[in-house]
């Protein structure tokens, strides 16, 4: 096992690089999480070599109290193959915490890059999800997405998706489905570092209750004075679905419209 001590995490991503395998299966980030008001952790992990199956897992642990890692006495908060952005994206109070990435048993050797940060709780009318990007899920236009594991909780305050837009394409993106208070963002990481940095949300949705959002990117102009639709460039984004308050399940539609030019 090696044992990194992180300290103790802020907004700022805390960065590391390693690989797991067969001499070596296990790698504990112990870390901090301050006292006070509860904060959202975010651990993202990506840079994964291999195939998207066989990847690394990771899994939250917070400490019984005697600051060493225990996996059958220190306390499981989450994590495991269910995410579907292999990213943890926990509300947390303070306390010592182990972040445990372990081998797939399927390899024999797997590098990864882990982030690990704290955000605040969302206040109203500013979406406050994750700032890190972990490997996600891709956004397709045939269909409903949603997180078959339990949607948004205090145990997953963050799902994100990753979105391609063509050039004169049309998206128009709606969540819906909410029996609580959950919000619309996307993200262009410019800087391609996998961390959400000022100037990088493009556009968000922020309704009360459980009202639906919407938000629609075009790379076919936006006509003057339209104000319900964001200009891109065509690219790579996120969109990412993040908690308010409460649990609730959701629908994330996406739907393309190609412009003829
Ligand atoms: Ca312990
Ligand atoms: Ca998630
Ligand atoms: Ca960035
Ligand atoms: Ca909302």
């Amino acid at each position: 096992m090696a044992l990194t001590n992180v300290g103790t995490l802020t907004t700022a991503p805390a960065h590391f690089q390693d690989s797991v395998n067969t001499a070596e299966a296990e790698d504990v980030y112990k870390f901090t999480i301050a006292d006070g008001s509860p904060l959202n952790l975010n651990i993202a992990v990506h840079d994964l070599s291999g195939n998207a199956i066989n990847t690394p897992r990771v899994q939250l642990f917070k400490d019984n109290g005697d600051g060493s890692f225990d996996r059958f006495t220190d306390h499981f908060e989450s994590g495991g193959s269910v995410g579907i952005d292999r990213a943890i994206n926990d509300q947390l109070v303070g306390g010592t915490y182990f972040a445990v990435v372990d081998k797939n048993p399927f390899t024999t050797s797997e590098s990864y890059s882990i982030d690990l940060s704290t955000t605040a709780r969302p206040a109203p009318g500013n979406v406050i999800g994750s700032n890190l990007i972990g490997v996600e899920s891709a956004l397709t236009f045939d269909g409903i997405h949603n997180n078959p594991f339990g949607g948004l909780n205090n145990g997953n305050t963050s799902d994100m998706y990753a979105l391609h837009m063509d050039s004169r394409q049309v998206v128009s993106l709606k969540l819906d489905g909410l029996s609580a208070d959950a919000d619309l963002r996307v993200i262009n990481d410019k800087n391609h570092n996998r961390i959400v940095d000022a100037g990088e949300v493009i556009a968000s949705s922020t309704h009360g209750g459980s009202q639906s959002e919407s938000i629609t990117l075009s790379t076919a102009g936006v006509s003057p004075g339209n104000n319900q639709t964001t200009a891109v460039l065509p690219g790579d984004f996120y969109v990412e679905v993040s908690q308010f308050s409460g649990t609730t399940n959701y629908d994330l539609h996406a739907v393309s419209t190609i412009i003829p030019g």
